[in-house]
């Protein structure tokens, strides 16, 4: 890659610099030319000129053609290839590395399902796919990954997840890409790719008490979710063993899969999409759990099944 781009270290990586380059490429081939008529011909006809334009076009149907064809196939086809890419970068292959992310003025936390959590640091292997699940914990923020080519926005109130494949061990650098504050521009982090043994060592390290599982476990109790969510058969609510990747009829008759998102809305704010058959009876949780604490009861219904 050429000097002026950062370094690249994604699978992505390539596929975004060629359509970067594509249309840096393209906007020069039309802007080139123009620039270069108007200087020529304010030079040479400064004075004016007497030529004769008794015989001017006016029409032409073929010009028109053109300059209404070309671009437009040139659009279609980028517009074409570059869905292509997006959807890749989109869609997390089914066996990422799952990674919890929290977004905060100012710094960006992160916790592994083991339960270990880092502050403006991220470790992750290299050559595996690792997917983000998002969520800010007051105003807007963006992870910004250069060397990997990736971004997206982290949102209060709703998640969102992103994925990449580092290919190269190394340190890199993380930003926040949303203005955020007064200190916004500190707002970075270190992203540190490492081979697979060095990384499981690491991760397995300092196990410092619970995994992120555990810790929802403990919620569920504490919190009293269990109260309503238990396999008796008068449980208020349903049960949620076996919930996680499923799909779900709701009251609204609408059917939806039961995804990280959905998980978390359900306790953000169970009346926005309540399961059909049931009572809206359970209260909202938005403000009372910590962002963290949410994303925990989500790792630990992901774990149940029913056996
Ligand atoms: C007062 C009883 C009650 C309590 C307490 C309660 N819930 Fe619920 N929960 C329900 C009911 C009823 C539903 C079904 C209606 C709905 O979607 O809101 C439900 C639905 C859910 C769903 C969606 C389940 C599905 O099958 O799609 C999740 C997830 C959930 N609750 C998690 C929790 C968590 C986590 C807690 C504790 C922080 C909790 N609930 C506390 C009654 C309760
Ligand atoms: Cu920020």
């Amino acid at each position: 890659m050429p000097d002026f781009l950062p370094e690249q270290a994604s699978t992505i990586g390539t596929q975004i610099d060629w359509i970067f380059f594509t249309l840096v490429g393209l906007s020069l081939l039309f802007a080139i030319p123009v620039i270069g008529f108007i200087i020529t011909f304010a030079v040479r006809y400064r004075q004016g000129s007497r030529a004769d334009r008794s015989n001017r076009v006016h029409e032409s149907n073929k010009m028109e053609f053109a300059w209404t064809f070309i671009p437009f196939v040139l659009a279609m086809v980028i517009f074409g290839w570059s869905a292509v890419v997006y959807y890749n970068y989109a869609t997390p292959p089914a066996d990422a590395l799952e990674i919890y992310v929290i977004g905060k003025q100012w710094m960006w936390q992160s916790q592994h399902p083991s339960g270990k959590i880092e502050i403006n640091a991220l470790h992750v292997p290299v050559n595996q796919p690792v997917k983000l699940i998002m969520t800010s914990q007051d105003v807007i923020h963006s992870f910004y990954v250069p060397a990997f080519r990736i971004k997206q926005d982290v949102l209060p109130g709703r998640y969102t997840t992103l994925w990449f494949e580092a290919t190269k061990t190394g340190n890199y650098h993380l930003f926040c890409a949303e203005y955020c504050g007064t200190e916004h521009s500190k707002m970075t982090g270190t992203i540190t790719v490492m081979e697979p043994d060095a990384y499981q060592t690491w991760l397995g390290g300092v196990i410092e008490g619970e995994s992120m599982a555990q810790t929802g476990q403990r919620l569920f109790q504490q919190r009293g979710c269990v109260a309503c969510h238990n396999d008796t058969p008068n449980s208020i609510g349903p049960n949620l063993a076996d919930v996680f990747g499923e799909s779900v009829q709701l009251a609204s008759g609408e059917t939806v899969v039961a995804d990280e998102a959905y998980l978390l809305e359900s306790i953000r704010k169970p009346q926005e999409k309540l399961v059909a058959s049931y009572p809206p009876s359970m209260p909202t949780y938005e403000g009372i759990l910590t962002e963290q604490e949410i994303l925990q009861l989500v790792e630990y219904i992901k774990s149940l099944k029913s056996q």
